[in-house]
């Protein structure tokens, strides 16, 4: 067992860091307040392969494991966890979806592109009453020989507004159940697709979050990912990687808020002396410290499971039920030690306690990795 990371991996995390630090810390408090999708750094994220960073390298990607994925995603996120939205589910939802489950066609018409930044992409499952319940579909994709007709409404999703390509969850045969949902590439400007308004969010508001309508959306039957039905598999397992993503994300954005309350505390004094000095400071550090290396060591373990070919659908869903509890509870500590600075917007850390709450929705909610989980540990 090697818990060191390579050189290359150092090298990986130190340029995240790097282009976090210097790119997106400047005007973040800004673009959460205004909700501005950050157009520009999408575009330099992608010069730096952070859009593509498994994709293998045919593809334009950066040819990166997952083990990089979580280093960079990590560093993103202590700084601005609406940039690393967009880029968990432009890589570990669509482009990992359309490069393990598309045509080659498919992956030369739009898997060179989401690999580079030149598109953007979006995984549209949630529904108004299909959100946990994934299986329940209600949006419609009829087969009329070689297109589908798809009808129905999208809500939540992420990227929603600025993605060219939209990974589309539908069902065919209602009488199949969940064996006759399929998945579709939609391309954004397909008659009948609309975009709908922006949501005003707690969180994540420099991230784009829409509902999108469908009606008698035509899409050519090359678009459709894998055989006839394997829509919802194809959701179940691309998220199975997405949930590392978020949960990636929950560890930055709680060892983000844990770095500013120990510089922090370092300076500011109280009753003579720095409040690190005072053991109801030092023990909530300490407390910190460790639930975010456990937490680490569950994201690392998923990525490395994935990286290694094997199930890792517990390991992820632990992950993400683990870090986006940390990442909640830690960034209140965070917003604690500051005291009256942690409510004022320019000491950053209530912007990262709000953005935590959605790690503990989005892609499986909190009480959905427990289905998850139980169900494997049952099974045995
Ligand atoms: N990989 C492959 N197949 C999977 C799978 C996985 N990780 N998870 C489930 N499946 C398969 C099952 O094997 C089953 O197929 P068979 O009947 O052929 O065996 C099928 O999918 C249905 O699974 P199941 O019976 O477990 O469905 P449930 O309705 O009980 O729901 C949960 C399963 C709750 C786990 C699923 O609906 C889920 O993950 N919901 C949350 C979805 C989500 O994350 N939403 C957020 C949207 S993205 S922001």
């Amino acid at each position: 067992m090697d818990f060191s990371l390579t050189e290359e991996h150092l090298m990986i995390r130190e340029a995240a860091r790097d282009f976090a630090r210097t790119e997106l810390l400047p005007g973040v408090i800004e673009r959460d307040e205004n909700q501005v999708f950050p157009d520009e750094l999408v575009k330099k994220m992608g010069e730096l392969g952070f859009m593509g960073i498994m994709v293998d390298p045919k593809y334009g990607g950066s040819g990166m494991d997952t083990i990089s994925y979580v280093l960079i995603m990590e560093e993103l996120s202590k700084i601005d966890a609406s940039a690393s939205v967009i880029v968990s589910v432009n890589n570990s939802l669509v482009c990992y979806g359309i490069e393990k489950y598309g045509t080659e066609e498919q992956k030369q018409k739009y898997l060179t592109k989401l690999a580079t930044g030149e598109y953007v992409g979006a995984f549209c499952l949630s529904e108004p009453e299909a959100g946990s319940d994934a299986t329940s579909q209600k949006t419609t994709a009829i087969d009329k020989g070689d297109h589908y007709v798809i009808n129905g409404t999208k809500n939540w999703i992420t990227n929603g507004g600025r993605s060219d390509v939209y990974l589309v969850i539908a069902q065919t045969d209602r009488e199949k159940g969940h064996r006759g949902i399929n998945a579709f590439i939609v391309e954004k400007g397909t008659p009948g697709f609309d975009i709908g308004p922006k949501e005003d969010k707690l969180g994540i508001r420099g991230s784009d979050t829409h509902t999108l309508q469908f009606n008698d959306v035509k899409v050519p039957k090359e678009n459709r990912i894998g055989e006839d039905g394997f829509g919802f598999k194809f959701a179940m397992k691309t998220l199975s990687g997405g949930r590392i993503g978020i949960a990636a994300q929950a560890l930055g954005i709680a060892s983000g808020a844990y770095e500013l309350a120990l510089e922090y505390s370092k300076v500011r004094k109280a009753f003579g002396t720095e409040i690190c000095n005072h053991q109801a400071v030092a023990f909530k550090l300490a407390d910190m410290y460790t639930e975010i290396e456990a937490a680490r060591h569950l994201v690392m373990k998923a990525a490395w499971e994935k990286d290694q070919g094997l199930n890792h659908d517990m390991s992820s869903a632990m992950a993400k039920l683990y870090a986006s509890k940390v990442a909640m509870e830690q960034t209140v500590e965070a917003v604690q030690i500051h005291g009256g600075n942690g409510f004022v917007k320019e000491y950053h850390v209530e912007r990262l306690m709000r953005d935590a709450k959605i790690t503990q929705i989005y892609e499986g909610t909190s009480e959905i990795q427990k289905i998850v989980i139980s169900r494997g540990v049952i099974k045995g």
